[in-house]
């Protein structure tokens, strides 16, 4: 099957890249069962990168067969969890050794920065390893009940999972799915998203090196609305876990309930608030409220896109903010002095316009940016919008790009009343000299995540998910084992009397 080769040239990574992009389906390469191709973009210029199989429903159903039986067979209850943790450990490994030729890879594909690609990689490097250190740790309890019983419950893998991932974080979201579903013995039938395959299809071939049985993780590049669905539809699939847009886990939930109940936990968007009182350190909160909302060009589940700035301090707040937003570099992903890169395709890119374009059409001011930047690609230039309302779609939808708005508050029952007035919950931030202030306003905020005097921050051993209409179940941490597990209560009679 096809083979992409390519000869990166670059001020930082050179060196020839080669490996099989078909689809994986019981530990082999192979064509889509149509014989179609998806044209991976390179969004610095919207010129063709390569070309791979498109998967089909058909080669959902082949993984998921693959994945049925590795289950039964191979994996599941017949593998033990130390050698689990074997290999995931030497996956992990394997990762580590190709750090900068899939950072290389990541920034190609997705057109973030280089070394914002290669941490990246290092989190995912970091969440293997801690989930191999979980397989054979996670186990059930003996239970009291009378004398003469006795009862315990065991922690089972639940069978075939599917997950279905998005592009922002192509490499690291597959590892935060891979990672809990293999420590506790579960098989993968798993679709990168159609915009940012590569990494995905590069990680296929460690996965065989590193000596995981065949049928254990297959991966299929395909479109949402067959492939996607195909997975959440699937009756031998017996849980789907998803990141994306809120509008398509409804879907998912959808497709579950209509077909097999499958377990679903689900990773959506947020509009997270970032919230400045007056006793705040400025310089720093400055550095942290650039990183919060332009980090990776926007497109983050969790990006502080409503900065909420008490009174006493808005004015500079805004003057410090603007200029460090201003000074934030575009360019190549693969200069060393980028900070930003081009948003991930041509569907986003009009997707955040269009909200820019609502924001001024609904009178707010573009107090920085508001355009895109050059002739081709998909770039936009950070964009601050003031003078805002409440029911602005610019303050209530998630744009997933570099577009923040700041706005003014007085008091703390104001700002939690704003902070909170969202159908999203997925993160907030809080800043304040005062600890009890913080403690206590992060404890108001209606969200997954609250981060006092930082933002961002994502630990393999932290859960992460949200409240709201940001989701279903955590991700990371021993939280995420739950959602990989059944678990079975067994009654024993000691006595056998009735
Ligand atoms: O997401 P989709 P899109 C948000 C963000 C962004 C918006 C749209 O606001 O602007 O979503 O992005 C697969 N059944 N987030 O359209 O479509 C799809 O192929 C099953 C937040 O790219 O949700 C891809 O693999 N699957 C977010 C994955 O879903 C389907 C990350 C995500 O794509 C499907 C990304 C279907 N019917 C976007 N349709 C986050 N939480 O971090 C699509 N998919």
């Amino acid at each position: 099957s096809t083979i992409w080769d390519h000869e990166f040239d670059t001020p930082v990574f050179k060196g020839k890249v080669s490996f099989p992009t078909g689809i994986f389906i019981n530990g082999k390469f192979t064509e889509g069962s149509t014989g179609n191709t998806i044209d991976v973009i390179n969004p610095t210029n919207g010129k063709v990168i390569t070309k791979i199989p498109e998967a089909t429903a058909d080669d959902v159903d082949r993984a998921a067969k693959a994945a049925h039986k590795a289950f039964d067979t191979v994996w599941g209850l017949k593998c033990p969890g130390s050698e689990r943790g074997k290999l995931l450990s030497k996956l992990a490994d394997l990762l580590e050794e190709k750090w900068d030729e899939f950072a290389a890879i990541e920034a190609l594909d997705n057109g973030k920065a280089f070394w914002s690609a290669k941490g990246d990689v290092g989190i995912s490097v970091d969440t293997l390893k801690y989930f191999a250190g979980w397989a054979g740790k996670s186990h059930g309890k003996v239970i009291e009940t009378t004398e003469d019983k006795l009862a315990y419950t065991r922690h089972e893998p639940i069978g075939v999972c599917g997950q279905i991932i998005p592009w922002n974080f192509p490499l690291m979201m597959m590892a935060w799915k891979l990672g809990p579903a293999l420590a506790t013995g579960n098989t993968i039938v798993i679709k990168p998203s159609e915009a940012t395959p590569l990494t995905a299809l590069r990680m296929a071939s460690l996965i065989k090196e590193a000596g995981f049985p065949d049928g254990v993780v297959n991966v299929v590049v395909g479109y949402g609305n067959t492939v996607g669905a195909a997975i959440a539809e699937h009756m031998q699939i017996e849980k789907v876990a998803f990141t994306g847009s809120t509008l398509v886990g409804r879907k998912i939930m959808e497709a579950a309930a209509r077909t097999n109940l499958k377990n679903v936990t689900l990773e959506l968007g947020g509009k997270s608030p970032n919230i400045i009182f007056n006793d705040a350190d400025l310089g720093k909160v400055v550095n942290w409220s650039v990183h919060g909302i332009f980090f990776n060009h926007g497109q983050a589940c969790c990006a502080g896109s409503r900065i909420y700035v008490q009174s006493g301090v808005y004015d500079e707040f805004l003057r410090r903010f603007t200029a460090r937003a201003a000074s934030l570099r575009l360019g190549d992903p693969f200069s060393a002095d980028s900070y930003q890169g081009p948003q991930v395709s041509r569907i986003q890119f009009d997707r955040i316009m269009s909200y820019i374009n609502s924001g001024k059409e609904q009178g707010a001011t573009v107090h920085l940016g508001g355009e895109r930047q050059g002739e081709e690609g998909y770039w936009i230039k950070p964009t601050i919008f003031t003078d805002t309302k409440p029911n602005m779609r610019i303050v209530q939808e998630e744009i997933f790009g570099p577009v923040g708005v700041v706005i003014k508050f007085e008091d703390e029952a104001d700002v939690i009343r704003q902070a909170n007035d969202t159908v999203y919950g997925l993160a907030a931030a809080v800043f304040s000299q005062d600890i009890n202030r913080a403690i206590e306003t992060a404890h108001k905020l209606h969200a997954g995540t609250a981060w006092i005097n930082c933002v961002n921050q994502l630990h393999p051993q932290v859960p992460f998910g949200g409240y709201k209409q940001s989701g279903i179940g955590r991700e990371l941490g021993e939280y995420a084992l739950d959602s990989y597990t059944n678990v079975k209560a067994v009654h024993v009679n000691l006595g056998h009397n009735l």
